[in-house]
């Protein structure tokens, strides 16, 4: 079993991004499942095709997409992507896309193949919050999250796939009273626990993570 893990790299004036610092952390391989790590730019188009020749290049049977959400408390596995993109700043080689279809033949929303319920509360049981969210925005993570899907839906089947957005470090936050944050070593540990939990689930838990707004 192989399981291609993703990052991005910086954006919007932070000088880290948590997401690909904790994709480093995770181990290379956890009970037999093997782990490939991939940064990723915050830029639209380039994020997708980087991935994409990510996973011709490594064949995985899964893939997690990893970003930053900052101001979110916990670590959020996101259930489903949107064709749209609606950029409220640049990314970072200046592109700033405005209700635009990420792709013109692509179904409405995607929704991710994670076993996203099982994930959230394996993470929980291990004292690291996290929920079930039902937003991946529409600035980059939404574009790859959508893109992996897309391209899952189109061509290649058999792979599962889905995104997890992960809080700000404590570093980020020295400037931003009352923002939440998560050790390195927290967001991490999540991100194993997810792959873990992906490669042994078939199918999802049911259990209600939903929510009222
Ligand atoms: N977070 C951004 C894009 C890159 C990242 O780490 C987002 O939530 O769209």
């Amino acid at each position: 079993m192989r399981v291609l893990l993703t990052g991005f790299d910086p954006f919007g004036g932070d000088s880290t991004n948590p997401s690909y610092e904790a994709v480093k952390r995770v181990p290379d391989t956890i009970d037999g499942i093997e782990v490939i790590k991939k940064e990723i730019p915050t830029v639209f188009r380039k994020s997708i095709e980087i991935l994409e020749q990510s996973i011709e290049e490594y064949k995985p049977d899964i893939v997690i997409c990893v970003g930053q959400a900052g101001g979110r408390y916990d670590i959020t596995i996101e259930r489903v992507a949107i064709n749209i993109d609606d950029a409220r700043i640049p990314d970072n080689e200046g592109n700033q896309p405005i209700d635009e279809p990420i792709f013109a033949d692509g179904d409405a929303a995607y929704f991710s193949s994670l076993p996203i319920k099982a994930i959230t509360n394996e993470i929980k049981k291990e004292g690291i919050p996290a929920s079930v969210s039902n937003t991946a925005g529409t600035f980059v993570c939404n574009h790859i999250m959508y893109g992996l899907l897309y391209l899952i839906d189109k061509k290649y089947n058999n792979i599962k796939g889905g995104f997890i957005h992960v809080p700000f470090l404590p570093e980020q936050v020295l400037n931003r009273p009352n923002t939440p944050y998560m050790s390195l070593e927290y967001i991490a540990k999540a991100l194993t626990i997810a792959v873990k939990t992906a490669a042994s689930y078939k199918e999802d838990i049911k259990v209600t993570q939903g929510k009222i707004h």
